[in-house]
């Protein structure tokens, strides 16, 4: 096969949800030494869009998003030592979770990767993170930076209940909140009150960096 219709079958084997196969045809690009980053951006990333806008046709159900997204995240369990194993000096601990309520973890591990290629270490906390685990981890491994998941316009107000409980704990001014997530925007993440919001796994590098940078140097008053 080419690398171009090695994308193309991976890109409809992950519409179908066609794990297994998904899996051999990473393993073949690899070994045809394609980027992982164009596999992601240029075929599995793109699949899972077309789910998403087949569910919203009504064409695609709740079965077919869920075996469409088991096969990505079979695939990115490849991706991620080639992604994130990049030997860079750690540079910031980044505390991760998706809110509570809401499931969806691939948007979220693919930001914890970049993540760590760029050097931050990361505590994924997982899904379903209620505002008091949230609390309780900051307590525990004191982040720079805490980021929340949302995927779902029905769990984005979860941000502002979690940052409510950062400041309740008195910890909202020891981290760095940023927030992130299909339906999220900016000015939602201003409303809210987070610190950083990003639309994308490189654009979160960029943002969590240039915070870090911020609150290590602060301007002079
Ligand atoms: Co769901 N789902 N889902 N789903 N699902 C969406 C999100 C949806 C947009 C589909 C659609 O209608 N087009 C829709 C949400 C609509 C809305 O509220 N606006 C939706 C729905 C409705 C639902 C259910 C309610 C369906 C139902 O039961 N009736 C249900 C909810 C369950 C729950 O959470 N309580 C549900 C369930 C599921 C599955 C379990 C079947 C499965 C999740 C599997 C999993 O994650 N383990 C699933 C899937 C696969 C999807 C779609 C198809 C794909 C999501 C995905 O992985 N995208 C999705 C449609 C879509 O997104 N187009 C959809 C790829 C991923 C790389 O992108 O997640 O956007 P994304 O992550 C990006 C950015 O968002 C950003 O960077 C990531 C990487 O670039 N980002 C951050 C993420 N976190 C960040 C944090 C940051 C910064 C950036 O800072 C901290």
């Amino acid at each position: 096969m080419t690398p171009d219709e090695i994308l193309r079958a991976l890109y409809d084997e992950t519409l179908v949800g066609n794990g297994p196969r998904v899996l051999e045809l990473t393993h073949e690009a690899l070994g045809m030494e394609m980027e992982p980053q164009s596999l992601l951006f240029d075929a599995l990333i793109p699949s899972l869009e077309e789910v998403g806008a087949r569910f919203e046709r009504g064409d695609f159900f709740v079965p077919e998003m869920l075996i469409a997204g088991k096969a990505m995240a079979g695939a990115m369990e490849v991706l991620r030592p080639l992604l994130a194993d990049t030997g860079v000096e750690t540079i910031g601990k980044f505390l991760m979770g998706t809110v509570k309520g809401d499931v969806h973890d691939i948007g979220k591990n693919l930001v914890n990767i970049m993540l760590e290629g760029a050097g931050f270490e990361v505590i994924d906390l997982g899904v379903q993170v209620a505002p008091e685990k949230f609390v309780s981890a900051i307590e525990e491994h004191q982040p720079d930076i805490v980021g929340m998941s949302a995927f779902l316009t029905t769990t984005m107000p979860m941000f502002k209940a979690n940052i409510n409980a950062l400041e309740k704990a008195g910890l909202r001014n020891d981290v760095i909140v940023m927030v992130g997530g299909a339906p999220v925007t900016q000015e939602y993440a201003d409303a809210v009150g987070a610190d950083g919001y990003a639309a994308d796994a490189s654009a979160t590098v960029k943002r969590a960096k240039d915070l870090l940078h911020q609150r290590r140097s602060p301007v002079p008053a």
